[in-house]
């Protein structure tokens, strides 16, 4: 918290960032975009978010959509949302050098460019060959660079993917011993507006995070009505600010799955509360087995998306067989069912920059013997998580009972084991496609007391989108239940916010989890639920 208040928070980002995101290096044409996400629809996946890789562009020229493959981006794009998805585009830093190329051109007309340490603009090379670099630290650049957003996002882009921002540079013409992988240190940076002109070697790890100010900028003023979604793989303390970061380059090997646990964390912990790693592994072919061991706890990531390398096997949730794809939708509906409680953790860590994803130690920081857990993880304080793979971890004493959210979950090898802490009251959604439906009918409640026989929780619930949660359109609901005798009665004790929410959630199924045991009772919000031992 005190990290959060030098560097400051996340915004809080659509309700649909946070549904599943599907991605590959690359979906290279308009109809494959369509078919996975047609396929989505048809196996009933839920899936939100359909990523669109460098292929799109032409000649690997940012901004522009290939004349071929990508010939009509609106349509695809509307073709998307009649279907419920949002969609990402990858933009990265290097311009193409072509004197043809309008982005070229009016960089160079208003001097944005990085400079070698003689003066002169500086190339290197990248997928289009020659680049030239923006100059983040410059006011005049990041302006610059912010307009270039508003005709490419009225081709119906919703999201926007910095990648390679490093800077990532191909210097495999040096000698080996001259490879840095990004610029040369002695490059020029102009700064400006408090920043000090200064050498690449003193900008290098600032110059991602200065690009997703600049782009987060040019999307906001593009779409003031609407909440930015960025990801960068660049990014620097303080940079939560501006766009989600996800963890690069991993391979598919069962090292880089258990790594991504304690990375995720650790991202967290330096305030960045919005990450998570490329599930299934980026480089190098998956199995079903690596696949589904990695999506079943993977899905609990605060940003959850299946991603693969150019010439590696295809890496959906449904290629691996029907038997990992019956696992997969498990796993995906999990999150689904979740997200209620998910996006209560986004607002928390909005406000507070608490992370969403913690080490188990945040549940009980007393424990020294949970100081070095990185298989088992929690999200938020109430639900804790478990990989399949986990052997011994440790986990926190107390009261946690076991958590199904799907049928068949427990039974399915590949699923994360879930608990939840007595002493919670945590919100459920039913399973939806896409978070465009609402999943607050029935809202479920799961109930686990404490040894004082008590419970509490909260459910934060806005627009999804949108600014006029700031003008108090939300809604933050305070359940508490208690035991008293044989009954367990739950009571909404707390309501913040001007938003209505009666036809939102009209029905309330609660579960109190007890002892192993399960109880049920149902009703409506603002009457009080009793639950019958
Ligand atoms: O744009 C291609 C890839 C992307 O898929 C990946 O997620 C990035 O981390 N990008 C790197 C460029 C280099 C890939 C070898």
């Amino acid at each position: 918290k005190g990290l959060a208040e030098l560097t400051g928070t996340i915004k809080m980002p659509p309700r649909w960032a946070l549904g599943y995101h599907q991605c590959r290096f690359s979906y290279a044409t308009d109809k494959r975009v369509r078919e996975i996400a047609d396929t989505f629809r048809i196996k009933k996946i839920p899936c939100d978010v359909i990523w669109m890789d460098i292929d799109y562009m032409e000649g690997f020229r940012i901004f522009t959509f290939n004349k071929k493959n990508f010939s009509d981006p609106l349509k695809l794009n509307t073709y998307l949302h009649k279907k419920g998805f949002h969609d990402v585009y990858m933009i990265d830093p290097g311009v193409k050098v072509d004197k043809d190329y309008s982005v070229y051109q009016s960089g160079t007309s208003q001097n944005v460019w990085v400079k070698k340490a003689n003066g002169e603009e500086y190339h290197g090379k990248v997928w289009p060959g020659d680049c030239a670099f923006p100059d983040f630290t410059s006011p005049t650049a990041r302006k610059w660079w912010a307009g270039l957003y508003k005709d490419f996002l009225a081709k119906g882009v919703d999201g926007v993917w910095n990648d390679m921002n490093e800077p990532a540079i191909n210097d495999s013409e040096l000698p080996e011993a001259e490879r840095t992988g990004t610029m040369p240190y002695d490059n020029r940076h102009k700064g400006g507006g408090g920043l000090p002109a200064g050498p690449h070697l003193l900008y290098h790890n600032a110059f991602g995070r200065l690009m997703v100010e600049a782009s987060q900028a040019g999307i906001m003023e593009a779409n003031p009505d609407k909440r930015p979604f960025l990801l960068t793989r660049a990014n620097l303390l303080g940079g939560q600010r501006y766009a989600a970061t996800w963890t690069g380059d991993n391979e598919a090997s069962w090292k880089h799955l258990k790594l991504s646990i304690p990375m995720s964390i650790t991202l967290g912990l330096s305030g960045q509360p919005f990450n998570g790693p490329d599930i299934g592994g980026f480089l190098g072919n998956t199995d079903g087995d690596l696949w589904a061991n990695w999506l079943g706890f993977g899905i609990f990531f605060p940003f959850t998306r299946g991603h693969a390398c150019a010439g590696t096997n295809n890496k959906e949730p449904w290629a691996y067989g029907p038997a990992v794809e019956k696992s997969s939708r498990i796993a995906i509906e999990r999150r689904y069912r979740l997200l209620p409680y998910i996006y209560t953790l986004f607002r928390d860590a909005s406000l507070s920059g608490l992370p969403v994803m913690r080490p188990v130690f945040f549940a009980d920081p007393q424990d020294l013997s949970l100081r070095q857990e990185e298989e088992a993880f929690m999200l938020g304080k109430d639900v804790l998580v478990i990989p399949a793979f986990a052997e011994h971890p440790s986990l926190p004493s107390g009261i946690w009972e076991t958590l199904s959210l799907v049928d068949g979950d427990k039974a399915d090898k590949y699923q994360a084991t879930l608990k939840i802490r007595g002493g919670s009251i945590v919100p459920l959604g039913r399973i939806v496609q896409n978070t465009n439906d609402n999943s607050f009918d029935p809202l479920s409640l799961i109930v686990c007391l404490d040894k004082d026989g008590k419970a509490s929780g909260n459910l934060y619930l806005d627009a999804g989108d949108g600014w006029s949660f700031q003008k108090g359109d939300y809604s933050l609901l305070t359940f508490e239940a208690e035991r008293k005798g044989q009954t367990v009665r739950l009571e909404l004790t707390g309501k913040e916010g001007q938003r209505t929410v009666d036809k939102e959630i009209k029905k309330i199924n609660v579960t109190l989890l007890l002892n192993g045991k399960a109880y049920t009772a149902s009703g409506t919000l603002g009457r009080n639920i009793d639950i019958n031992l």
